[in-house]
């Protein structure tokens, strides 16, 4: 027999009905951190055509191409935006590449002068060419998969600025906790231009926003408070002043027990969380997204079925969205992804 309210909920998308608290489906949405990238060979060979990955982010057509394709091989809930967090400071004059297996190598900023160089991102040639491919993602999509679209927080995109790429944050951390003025305006400028570029890809056809904090369990107490959770709590309210119906789903990567915190900044659609927060300990009454370990994707099918299980029970359906607690790792078989996906399908009770 049909299932008629599955049926009738055919053209609605199933992410968007938990993030806005309409009755849910059976089973979660499901989505995947990093669900396009270097362990399908799709990408690789379209990355490949693009010549670098700095190339591939600021080509709409190949961009979007490489963003639906994980919605070819799996029964998946969303699209994500292929960029990357470094496109804001890369579009507010910083230079950015991608060295071969080392990670990003960006233009720093240290002082008052480097600051006062930076520029607006909303007239830069990446930020357009990004909204391009928000754009032709979206009339790729069937009304039912949810195209959702992301920054950095202003935190994590800070440490990445100071260090010149990647790093253990200590540079960044010592700026903050000398509250040296340059750090302190930078934080500031990263809240306003975030909100900026969201509000452009949510005008674009993001229908869904996510704010990466990777390194927020960096900083704890008054740090933690004023360069992590103010700033995200800036950027949700000057996004829905904007998109009042917006969802922003905010991941703090880290923060384990100040979880809740982020849950309660007004306007906060759903908390993504990590691996090793626990689900039970959680407030019953917030959206959850997440917590599969990407290792246990490694260990195999076996592995992976057992954990979808207990993930899945651990959080009512009405308020959970099936996730990773950090992005598919590089060498993962793409048909352990397929397992995830399709153990989170057919959990049905
Ligand atoms: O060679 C390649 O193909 C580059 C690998 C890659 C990919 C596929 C990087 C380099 N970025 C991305 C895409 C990306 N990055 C997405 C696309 C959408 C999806 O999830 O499928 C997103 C959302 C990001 C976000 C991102 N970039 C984050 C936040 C999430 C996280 O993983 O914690 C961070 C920290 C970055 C910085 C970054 N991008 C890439 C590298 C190697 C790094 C540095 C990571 C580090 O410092 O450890």
């Amino acid at each position: 027999m049909i299932d008629k309210r599955r049926d009738a909920s055919a053209s609605r998308s199933a992410l968007l009905d938990v993030l806005t608290r309409k009755p849910a489906g059976r089973r979660p949405p499901v989505w995947l951190m990093r669900q396009a990238g270097r362990y399908l060979p799709e990408y690789r060979a379209v990355r490949e055509k693009a010549g670098s990955f700095v190339d591939l982010c600021y080509n709409p057509e190949l961009a979007a191409e490489v963003t639906v394709q994980p919605l070819r091989r799996y029964d998946l809930d969303a699209a994500i935006l292929f960029a990357d967090i470094l496109v804001v400071p890369h579009a507010m004059g910083l230079p950015l590449k991608f060295e071969e297996g080392e990670g990003p190598v960006l233009g720093t900023v240290r002082s008052d002068a480097d600051l006062a160089a930076l520029k607006p991102v909303l007239a830069s040639h990446e930020v357009k060419q990004v909204c391009r491919t928000v754009e032709l993602t979206r009339a790729q999509l069937s009304p039912d998969k949810a195209l959702i679209g992301f920054c950095g927080a202003p935190w994590t995109v800070a440490s990445y600025m100071v260090a010149g790429g990647s790093s253990d944050r200590v540079m960044a951390k010592v700026a903050a906790y000398q509250r040296q003025p340059w750090f302190v305006a930078l934080i500031e400028r990263l809240v306003a231009e975030s909100i900026d570029y969201l509000s452009a890809q949510a005008d674009a056809g993001a229908q869904a926003v996510q704010i990466f904090d990777s390194w927020a369990g960096d900083l704890v107490g008054s740090e933690l408070e004023d360069f992590v959770l103010k700033p995200i709590g800036a950027i949700v309210a000057g996004v829905k002043a904007r998109h009042p119906d917006l969802p922003i789903i905010v991941f703090g990567r880290g923060i384990g027990m100040e979880q809740p915190r982020a849950a309660a900044l007004p306007g906060a659609s759903a908390i993504g969380v990590e691996t090793e927060t626990d689900l039970a300990k959680l407030p019953k009454d917030i959206v959850v997204q997440g917590n599969l370990d990407p290792v246990a994707l490694m260990a195999g099918p076996d592995v992976v079925r057992r954990e979808v299980e207990r993930i899945c029970t651990a959080i009512d359906r009405q308020r959970h969205i099936f996730n990773l607690g950090h992005g598919i790792r590089l060498g993962t078989d793409p048909a352990v992804v397929g397992a995830v996906v399709d153990a989170v399908r057919r959990f049905d009770d």
